[in-house]
């Protein structure tokens, strides 16, 4: 499933969830279900693989990911929390970009069987600790809920459980597997958007996006479905993002996958991130005992 894993079960916690663990004994839930597989290293609560029976793989991961439990996981769907992208100056200097969420060991709350053999419902648990109130000084807890049937469900809760308000960024970072740029086209994202490789200009955007090069853009909260068109795999993804305030799409491209490590050159030619996120810092403040849901809901449509 995961050919850069050696892994070991070392638990089965339900009929089609297993804990496993790799040479340095980090570690994975690994579901091997009638109608699809699926792996998570709690290293993040990273989901790093998901693929429906007779499709490819609808999730994409780097070849040459890495996974030393330090740095994050190249590909999958990084939980990018309490802020996406590089930290507030205020917070102090040499803060993880995206947040540590994905650099944080979770635990596992729940895992459920689902009636008439649909899938699973996995939950993920994660709240604060020294490490992270050294970051990021406020109390939370943090719920993932990954439902894995027919189509792949994630919803980020987020709870303040401290005496103190806070505001919080985000993104459920998706990296999608495709067949190639030049196959695809993105359907039904917003009408205008932050071009992050353009001088962060405003841009008015309609109708599809192609991927012909590197992309950085946060796009106005879409009104309805996403859509990846992929005529080479025969299948439309269907991708239905709340309690979110945009919807980044990032590619690499050359140079960038040249620039990372844990990426091989080509790495590009078969992934692209749409993700559902929240970039405006005034968009969630939490009050104490609040709580607010950032999902993403991904569905293939065979074509
Ligand atoms: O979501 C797009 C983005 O913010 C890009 O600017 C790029 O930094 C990408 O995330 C990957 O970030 P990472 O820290 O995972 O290398």
């Amino acid at each position: 499933m995961i050919s850069q894993l050696s892994l070991n079960k070392s638990k089965q916690l339900s009929t089609s969830v297993s804990l496993q663990t790799d040479e340095q004994g980090a570690e994975y839930l690994v579901v091997e279900h009638a109608k699809l597989e699926a792996s998570f290293s709690l290293f993040g609560a990273h989901l790093l693989h998901f693929k429906l029976m007779g499709q490819e793989p609808i999730i994409w991961l780097s070849d040459n990911a890495v996974f030393n439990t330090q740095n994050a996981i190249r590909g999958g769907v990084p939980i990018c929390w309490p802020w996406f992208g590089p930290a507030n100056k205020s917070l102090g200097d040499n803060l993880p970009s995206h947040g540590f969420a994905r650099n944080s060991f979770w635990s596992i709350g729940n895992v459920t069987e689902l009636p008439h053999n649909a899938g699973v419902e996995i939950t993920f648990l994660l709240k604060e600790n020294e490490q992270t109130l050294k970051l990021w000084p406020f109390h939370f807890e943090l719920c993932l809920t990954a439902t894995l049937t027919d189509t792949l469900k994630l919803d980020l809760q987020c709870t303040n459980t401290g005496k103190h308000p806070f505001a919080m960024t985000a993104a459920l970072h998706t990296y999608f597997n495709i067949s190639s740029p030049n196959q695809c086209s993105i359907v039904g994202l917003g009408e205008a958007y932050v071009d992050k490789l353009n001088k962060n200009d405003l841009q008015v955007f309609t109708g599809d996006l192609k991927i012909s090069g590197a992309i950085d853009r946060i796009y106005s909260k879409a009104k309805d479905v996403i859509f990846i068109e992929d005529h080479a795999f025969n299948r439309r993804i269907a991708i239905t993002n709340t309690g979110n305030d945009s919807d980044v799409v990032w590619t690499p491209w050359i140079a960038g996958a040249k620039s990372f490590s844990d990426m091989s050159d080509d790495g590009y030619l078969t992934m692209v991130c749409v993700e559902s996120t929240i970039t405006n810092t005034n968009s969630v403040k939490l009050a104490p005992s609040e709580s607010h849901h950032l999902i993403t809901d991904i569905t293939s449509i065979p074509q």
